[in-house]
C-alpha cells in the first residue's frame, strides 16, 4: 500500500510497546501503510536480508529507506506526513521532546519492570529470558524485576502525577489542540499501557495509582483510545507482507538522492563515504550496522547499508575449479587462476588489469573498508596486493602440505593420486611467480631493519622457507624473489623460527618429514 507513491512499511510485533507510538501516529495521521510482523524474540530473518543488525523494534520502511528507533522513525514521519490541525509551536516542540526522552528513556523501563512476567507465559519460555539476556548482555531474571519493583512505583506515579498537572485545566489534549498532536502520542504510550492493557491489570497498587488519584489523565488515555478508534474506522486494514515481499518492494524501490547535509558533523569529524558503525547506546548494543555514511543530521544518521551498497558494484560470474583436471568441475582454473595463483574461489577481481584479491577473509576485509571507505579517494592497492600476498602464501602451504599427505600417507596405503599432486604443485609454481611479480611491482619491499615487517610479509617469508626447506627448486628465473628473500636471512626473527631449528635452544633439528619423502623415498 502506497503513501504518496511510496511504499510505508512497518516491522513490529503486537507485544512491543514503543511501535504502538508509530502504529498510533499512522492512523491519526491516516497514512496508508503495510506491515511485516515480526517474531518477539530473534531470529528476525526479514531484517536479516535487507542487512540489518538492527535488533529492536519497530522498523519503518519508506521506499527504500530504512528507519531504525522510534523517535528517529516519529520525527521523519512528521516531516513528511504532519499531523493535521496539530502543528506545534517550537516551545511546544521542546515540551513534546522532553515528554519524549523522559517517556523512553526513564518510565518505559520502570513500566517492563511492573509486567507480571511471572504471571505470564513469556516469563516462562525460556528461549524469551535466554533472548532477552543475549540483549542485554546480562542475565534477565524475574526476581530482579520483582525486587525492583517498588522503586518503579513511584516513578510512575510520579509520570501520572505530571500528566495530570499537565491536564490541570480540564483541556482534552496536552497543548489544548483541537485533536491529538505528536506531544499525546509521546506522552500517552505507557500510560496507556498500564491502564488499559489486560497484562498490566494490578501490576501497580491501588495506593500508588488510580483513577480516583489520577482522574483528568484517565480520561485523556480514554479520550486517545477514542481518537485512535475513530481513526481506525477511516483507515484501510494494513496488508500484512512477507519478508520476501518487503524485499522485493525495499530493494526495487528508487535510490532518491542525498544532500551532502554534513551539518551536524562537528564533533566526531565525520566525512561523507566514510564507513560508520551506528548502535543503540541503551542496550542491544552489539547489534550494529556498518555502512557508508551518506548524510547526517540532528538525531540521523544516512548510511548505506553494507550489503545493499556493495552488491551493485559486485559483478558475480560462475566458474568451476578443481585441483585435477575434471570435466565440469575444473573447466574455468586457467581464467581463476589469471587473477589467483592457486585458482580457488572466492577470488574478487578488481578493474580492468585482472588482479584479485582472495582468500574470503582478505576480501571481506577489502570490502569493507577500502570499497566503501575510501571510494572517493584513491584505492591503497598496494596494501591490498601484499594481504593477499598472505593468502597466496597460506594458499601455497597448505598444497605443499596437502602434496605431503598424498605422497606419504595415502601413497602408503596405496591410493596416492598423481594427478592430484600435479595439480597441487601447479599452485605452488604459480604462487611463486605471482610472488617474483610483486617484488617487481614493489608490493614486496626489502624488509627495513628499523621497522615491523607486516604479517603479510612474513608469511611469504616463512612460506618461501618452508618450500626450500623440503626441496623446492625455485630460484630459477625468480632473481627478484631471490634477492628479496636473501634480505630475511639475517633478521632475527627468521633466523630463529626456522621449521628446521628447535625455536627454544636454537639447535638444528630433523623434521621428519620434507625432502625425503617429497624426493620420493621413504619418509
Ligand atoms: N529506542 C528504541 C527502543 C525500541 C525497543 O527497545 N523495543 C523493544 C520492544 S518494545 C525491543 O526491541 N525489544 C527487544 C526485541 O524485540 O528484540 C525505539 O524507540 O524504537
Amino acid at each position: 500500500m502506497t503513501q504518496n507513491g511510496e511504499e510505508v512499511i512497518l516491522f513490529h510485533y503486537a507485544q512491543s510497546i514503543y511501535s504502538h507510538k508509530v502504529l498510533w501516529y499512522l492512523k491519526l495521521a491516516g497514512i496508508k501503510y503495510s506491515e511485516c510482523i515480526q517474531p518477539p524474540i530473534m531470529p528476525r530473518p526479514d531484517l536479516a536480508a535487507l542487512g540489518i543488525s538492527y535488533r529492536r523494534i519497530p522498523v519503518l520502511a519508506i521506499g527504500r529507506h530504512v528507519y531504525c528507533d522510534s523517535r528517529l522513525i516519529l520525527q521523519v514521519l512528521q516531516e513528511r506526513y504532519p499531523l493535521p490541525n496539530a502543528s506545534l509551536s517550537a516551545s511546544q516542540k521542546a515540551v513534546q521532546r522532553l515528554l519524549q526522552d523522559w517517556n523512553h528513556d526513564q518510565i518505559f523501563l520502570h513500566a517492563t519492570r511492573c509486567l507480571p512476567y511471572e504471571r505470564s507465559a513469556l516469563g516462562k519460555n525460556p528461549a524469551f529470558l535466554a533472548d532477552r539476556s543475549e540483549a542485554m548482555g546480562r542475565p534477565f531474571r524475574i526476581e530482579d524485576m520483582i525486587k525492583d519493583r517498588p522503586e518503579s512505583y513511584n516513578y510512575i506515579r510520579a509520570m501520572f502525577q505530571t500528566l495530570e498537572d499537565l491536564l490541570e485545566d480540564g483541556r482534552d489534549w496536552i497543548f489544548d489542540s483541537a485533536v491529538p498532536s505528536i506531544a499525546d502520542v509521546d506522552a500517552v504510550y505507557i500510560a496507556q499501557w498500564i491502564v488499559t492493557n489486560p497484562l498490566m491489570e494490578g501490576a501497580v497498587p491501588e495506593h500508588f495509582l488510580s483513577k480516583k488519584m489520577f482522574p483528568k489523565t484517565y480520561a485523556w488515555i480514554h479520550l486517545f483510545r477514542k481518537a485512535l478508534q475513530d481513526a481506525e474506522v477511516k483507515a484501510s486494514v494494513p496488508p500484512a507482507l512477507s519478508g520476501k515481499e518487503v524485499f522485493e518492494k525495499i530493494t526495487s524501490a528508487p535510490a532518491g538522492a542525498f544532500q551532502d547535509d554534513m551539518s551536524y558533523a562537528d564533533s566526531l569529524r565525520l566525512k561523507i563515504g566514510e564507513m560508520v558503525e551506528v548502535y543503540p547506546t541503551d542496550w542491544a548494543s552489539h547489534h550494529r550496522d556498518v555502512g557508508e555514511l551518506v548524510m547526517l543530521k540532528a538525531n540521523q544518521v544516512y548510511m548505506l547499508a553494507l550489503e545493499l551498497g556493495t552488491a551493485d558494484r559486485i559483478e558475480l560470474q560462475t566458474v568451476v575449479v578443481a585441483p585435477v583436471k575434471y570435466p565440469g568441475w575444473s573447466d574455468d582454473v586457467l581464467t581463476v587462476a589469471e587473477s589467483n595463483p592457486l585458482a580457488k574461489l572466492p577470488t574478487l577481481v578488481l578493474g580492468n588489469n585482472g588482479d584479485g584479491v582472495y582468500d574470503s577473509k582478505v576480501i571481506c576485509d577489502f570490502l569493507e573498508h577500502e570499497a566503501l571507505m575510501n571510494k572517493r579517494s584513491d584505492p591503497k592497492r598496494h596494501n591490498w596486493r601484499l594481504r593477499t600476498l598472505h593468502g597466496c602464501a597460506d594458499g601455497m602451504l597448505d598444497a605443499q602440505v596437502l602434496i605431503l599427505y598424498e605422497k606419504k600417507i595415502r601413497a602408503e596405503n596405496n591410493v596416492a593420486y598423481q594427478a592430484w599432486i600435479d595439480g597441487q604443485n601447479e599452485k605452488i609454481i604459480r604462487g611463486l611467480d605471482q610472488l617474483e611479480l610483486e617484488v617487481g611491482r614493489g608490493t614486496l619491499q626489502p624488509p627495513a631493519n628499523d621497522a615491523p615487517a607486516s604479517a603479510a610479509e612474513c608469511a611469504v617469508a616463512a612460506c618461501v622457507a618452508f618450500l626450500d626447506i623440503v626441496g623446492i627448486e625455485w630460484r630459477d628465473g625468480r632473481q627478484s624473489l631471490v634477492q628479496w628473500f636473501k634480505r630475511w636471512q639475517d633478521r632475527e626473527s627468521f633466523v630463529k623460527t626456522r621449521p628446521n631449528v628447535d625455536w627454544k635452544t636454537g639447535q638444528n633439528v630433523d623434521i621428519g618429514f620434507g625432502r625425503d619423502v617429497l624426493a620420493g623415498k621413504k619418509g
